[in-house]
């Protein structure tokens, strides 16, 4: 992670909370587009069968926008928007992380049969991927430089 304050990342990162339809048979959880993701979905994905000690992420995205939801276990979402830290523990499936543009992002902390859902605002490309940490910095520069703050998507 970089070496900046931990401090709340407002506008790029938003914890998001889930009803439940909770019956003796289980519980059930419906997500929908604007009511529950403020996207549309084109690609779901999901992290499984993660030894312990394994980290995930690592990067950052151009466009990407995504939510996490910790559907089994747990782990621990660590965040840089270029100008705070943030860590976020996961491990209810009611609660979800939505994530916008130019967040680098690391999972790690997976606990045993932790399984970690995505859901994607775009198809799988990728050139959408920071995976330089300089070039992080430089384009979030970039995008506070045309927008006038580091928070605008
Ligand atoms: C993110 C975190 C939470 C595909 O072919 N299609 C896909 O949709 C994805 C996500 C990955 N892949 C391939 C690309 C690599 O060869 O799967 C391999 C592993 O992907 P990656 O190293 O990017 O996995 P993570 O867990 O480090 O990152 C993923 C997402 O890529 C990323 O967007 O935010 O999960």
């Amino acid at each position: 992670m970089l070496g900046i304050q931990e401090m709340a990342i407002t506008g790029k990162v938003t914890p998001l909370q889930f009803s439940a339809i909770v019956d003796p048979r289980g519980d059930l959880t419906a997500l929908e587009y604007e009511k529950d993701i403020p996207f549309l979905i084109k690609r779901v994905y999901y992290l499984y069968n993660v030894p312990v000690g394994a980290e995930r992420g690592g990067h950052a995205h151009k466009q990407l926008r995504q939510v996490l939801i910790a559907l089994s276990g747990s782990f621990t979402v660590k965040l840089n928007d270029g100008a705070g830290i943030q860590s976020h523990f996961l491990n209810n499936p009611r609660c979800g992380l939505l994530l916008e543009r130019l967040v680098w992002r690391e999972i790690v902390d997976f606990s045993h049969g932790a399984v970690c859902l995505c859901l994607a605002s775009e198809q799988y490309n990728p050139d959408d991927y920071i995976r330089d940490q300089q070039e992080f910095l430089r384009q979030v520069e970039e995008n506070t430089r045309d927008n006038g703050t580091p928070q605008s998507n």
